[in-house]
This record gives structure tokens, sequence and C-alpha cells, in this order.
């Protein structure tokens, strides 16, 4: 059986005008480069995201906890200090030179500093974060929704994917091919929970956890939660990024929809 895993454009295009305002694998090691191992991840996943998506409504929340449940050591993982040359010297200056790109298929592309999005209306939640790896810890996660940047974008009918790209290479290679971006669908871009954080823990987000930026996408897996994002994109398809998976750890092996 093959599940369409596009959404439908209609469902969103109600739902975006009002969002405006299983198996647990071990996580990120080699095992998953293993052929076989993959073999299993694919066929697993649309039965996955078909049984998830059947008990979730499109806008089910994620829990939310208080605050006397966050954790007193959140754990950073993969990259936690990127040193690709741009991202230093932005660093260096406290990222006042930063700026996040919004682009591809969009109406009106736009570029916010750090102060800008600050200036937008926040959205703040204290959630679980899972770990593919098998830990998890709850944080404070503060923001602007994804989709209060998209409704100002404005997504082209084409769209049917959000990107981001990171500035870190988790994967050292000669062609680029190992730096981190996640995609995720339109249905949770628009979930009044995705929000991009500037803030954890009632503070600025630190390096190790993906400042300036970070991706909150709670109903997922913690590596859909892209860290260091330089830019949005509205795409049509994500084949011919990466290796065609839609993610830097989709394309090594692991489930493209990480729903729990
Ligand atoms: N850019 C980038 N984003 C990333 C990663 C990474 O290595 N690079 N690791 C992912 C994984 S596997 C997890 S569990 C979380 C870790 O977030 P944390 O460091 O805040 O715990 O970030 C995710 N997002
Ligand atoms: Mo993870």
């Amino acid at each position: 059986m093959r599940i369409e895993r596009r959404p439908s454009r209609r469902l969103f295009l109600t739902g975006a005008a009002t969002a405006a305002g299983g198996l647990v694998l071990a996580g990120c090691d080699p095992l998953s480069q293993s052929p076989g191992f993959r073999k299993v991840l694919y066929t697993g996943e649309d039965m996955t995201m078909l049984v998830q998506r059947a008990l979730l409504s499109p806008t089910s929340m994620a829990k939310e906890f208080p605050a006397s449940a966050i954790s007193a050591n959140f754990k950073a993982n993969g990259s936690t200090d990127p040193d690709d040359p741009t991202y230093r010297t932005l660093a260096a200056n406290g990222f006042a030179d930063w700026r996040l790109e919004v682009g591809g298929l969009v109406e009106r592309p736009a570029s916010y500093s750090l102060a800008e999005l600050r200036a937008m209306p926040s959205r703040s939640q204290i959630t679980r974060h899972d770990c593919v790896e098998g830990w998890s810890c709850i944080g404070k996660w503060t923001g602007v929704q994804l989709a209060s940047v998209l409704s100002a974008a404005g997504l082209q009918p084409e769209a049917r994917y959000i990107l981001f790209t990171c500035a870190d290479e988790l994967e050292k290679t000669l062609d680029g091919s190992g730096r981190y971006y996640e995609t995720i669908d339109l249905e949770d871009a628009f979930h009044p929970q995705t929000i991009l954080a500037y803030d954890m823990n009632d503070g600025v987000l630190p390096i190790a956890h993906g400042a300036p930026l970070r991706v909150r996408v709670e109903r997922q897996l913690g590596y859909k939660m892209a860290k260091y994002v330089m830019r949005i994109d509205a795409i049509e398809e994500f084949a011919s990024l990466g290796r065609g998976r839609g993610s830097f750890w989709a394309d090594r092996g692991y489930d493209w929809y990480a729903g729990i």
C-alpha cells in the first residue's frame, strides 16, 4: 500500500488562514548505513504515518508541561558548535548581523533580523523532546510561529513542503552533502506549536541548542527540529535535494515522517 505523502492542499488553505494567528530506532549511528536496515525503515515508514495521521487530527496538540517539569539538564545533541566560517563570524558578533532568509515558492521573499523576529507575536511552550536515540528532556521554548512567517511571505500554489537550511555540516564531505537540512509538510508547518525558537528556558537560545534560531516541531522526533536555521524555503518536492529523502537523517535511513 502506498500512502500519499502530500497532504491535500485544500486542508491547508483552510487551516492556514486560522493558523496565522512505535518503533524507536537507535540514534544517529552507523547502523543506519546498512542497506537492509534502510529497507526495513522505508517499509515501516508509510504504515507509521498512516496510523498516526488517522489517529491524530491535523490540529492535535503535543502535550505541554508545567514549569516544574523542566529538565535541569537538557542534553545537547548532534552539532553543538558549528565550525562553518560564516556562522562563526555571526556568532562572534552575538548574531547581530544574522538574518533569516525566507524564499523559494513564496509571493514575497523576506529577510528578518533577530530583533525583527522578536518583535513579532511570540508563543511559549514547555514540551518533551524525544530523541530517536532513546532519551527525552523537557524544555521551554519561545519563538515566532512558523505560520506567521509563512503567511507574511505568502505561499505560491505549488508549495508543498518547507525546507530549513542549517549552518552546520554534521558530516564532513567534499561536496557539501553533509550539511544539515530538514523538510516538513504544510500540516506541520502551520501547526500552532511549530515555532522558530530564539529563547530556551527563558534565556537566549544557547549555541549548543541551535542559536540563534531553531525549529520546534513538537509532534515529531528530535531530529526534525533543525538547529542553526539560516534560511527557510517553500518547495514543491525534495527529491532533488541532498540524497533525495528530504532531510539529513532521512538521507541516512531514518523516517522522513518522525511522528511520536
Ligand atoms: N542543524 C542541526 N539540527 C539538529 C541536529 C544537528 O546535528 N544539526 N541534531 C538533531 C537531533 S538528532 C536532535 S535530538 C536535536 C537535539 O537538539 P538539542 O541539541 O537542543 O538537544 O536537534 C536536531 N537538530
Ligand atoms: Mo536526535
